[in-house]
């Protein structure tokens, strides 16, 4: 037996045979992820939604063409070089060495491949999370078991998400309770609703309609009921032309400082503030405020100013509202809400505090400095 010679190995006429078969396998499935009728599945609302389905396409076709060469050539090898009849059962099969040329390609062809993935995908990703200015700005707050939506200057939080055509749009994505799960499988874009967290969207929606909200974690025993198929709590949102979302814009801020109006007279009782305990006041702020507020310095906005040293900051002697910045001013505007030029903070109604709440998130407050 001839030793440490490398045996010369020909690809046989079978070989390019199977190939060029699979090659055609391979292009077929690639046509097939290009025309692939996806919108009539699922429409595409957003402009976010077909860069979404244009790399989805990318990744299956390339997917499906890897899978049927790779399937085809560990099928055709192992077939092609089996055991022979004849053959004795202890036999050595070819010993294969270095091939530079072909290791230089392996590698080269898969970073290339992998970089223009990431590319593609990077973009897109961007463009998802990264803020343009001047766009709407509304929040989706998931609960046990339904959704609430904020808007600009709409006091409270509303239970209907109404987008304007062609206006782009920042989402806010964040819970009041559990863990929740926001999709919209029209805008292609979902993010974990977490209390004390923001996800983040930009999109621009490009596509009238209804579209279904359906929340994919699950969030306790009603969990199910967060779909739009349900009749409980029939969660969706509604692409609107900008004259029929003015409308109803105008109609719900209109609506909304009314319920607020008959709440606010019932809570602005005095409020005794010591004893509060900033430990419970953390938790709330996470729960109920740091959707709107981060616990930074008064120029880091989110909707509303940052609230480190809003009791202790010489350069903001006074709140928003004017007063001075005292824990019964403080206490003042938690209980009332106020609308001032950032937009509006919600009363102790829409925000869902007792006065006891109250009284701790002053204290947490007052730790900020
Ligand atoms: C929907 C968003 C939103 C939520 C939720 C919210 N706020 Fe506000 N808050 C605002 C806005 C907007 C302002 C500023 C109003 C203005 O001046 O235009 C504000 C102002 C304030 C101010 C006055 C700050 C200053 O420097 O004068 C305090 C204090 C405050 N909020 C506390 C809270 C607390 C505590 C919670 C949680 C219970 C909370 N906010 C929840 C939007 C919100
Ligand atoms: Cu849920």
């Amino acid at each position: 037996m001839p030793e440490n010679r490398d045996p010369v190995v020909h690809l046989d006429r079978q070989f390019w045979i199977v190939t060029a078969v699979l090659g055609v396998l391979a292009l077929i499935s690639i046509f097939w992820w290009v025309w692939a009728p996806i919108t009539s599945i699922m429409p595409e609302a957003v402009d976010k939604a077909q860069q979404i389905d244009a790399l989805f396409r990318f990744l299956a076709a390339s997917g499906t063409a890897l899978f049927i060469f790779i399937c085809g050539y560990i099928l055709y090898f192992s077939l092609a070089f089996r055991r022979h009849a004849g053959t004795p059962e202890n036999a050595v099969g070819i010993q294969i060495h270095d091939n530079n040329k072909l290791e230089f390609w392996w590698t080269l062809a898969p970073t290339v491949f992998v970089v223009i993935m990431a590319i593609f995908s990077l973009r897109i990703w961007y463009g998802i999370e990264v803020a343009p200015s001047n766009t709407l700005v509304v929040e989706a707050i998931g609960h046990q078991w339904y959704y609430t939506f904020r808007y600009p200057n709409v006091n409270g939080e509303v239970k209907e998400m109404h987008l304007p055509l062609g206006q782009a749009v920042t989402l806010h994505v964040t819970s009041s309770d559990v863990i929740h799960s926001f999709w919209i499988p029209a805008m292609r874009l979902k993010a974990d609703m977490v209390p004390g967290l923001i996800n983040t969207f930009e999109f621009t929606p490009t596509r009238q309609g209804r579209y279904e909200i359906i929340c994919t974690e699950f969030c306790g025993l009603n969990h199910g009921l967060m779909h739009s198929g349900t009749t409980v709590n029939p969660a969706y949102v509604y692409i609107d032309p900008p004259a029929r979302y003015a409308s109803w814009y105008a109609r719900t801020e209109r609506e909304q400082i009314h319920a607020s109006n008959a709440i606010e007279a019932a809570s602005t009782s005095e409020l005794k503030l010591n004893g509060g305990e900033p430990r419970d006041g953390a938790k709330l702020f996470a729960a109920k405020c740091s959707a709107c507020h981060a616990a930074g310095p008064f120029d880091q906005k989110i909707v509303g100013p940052g609230l480190r040293g809003v009791l202790d900051d010489p350069a903001h002697p006074n709140l928003v509202d004017g007063d001075k910045a005292t824990p019964e001013n403080v206490a003042k505007i938690l209980q009332n809400g106020f609308k001032g030029s950032m937009g509006q903070m919600p009363n102790q109604a829409a925000n869902g505090l007792s006065n006891k709440d109250i009284v701790n998130l002053v204290a947490y407050l007052k730790t900020l400095k």
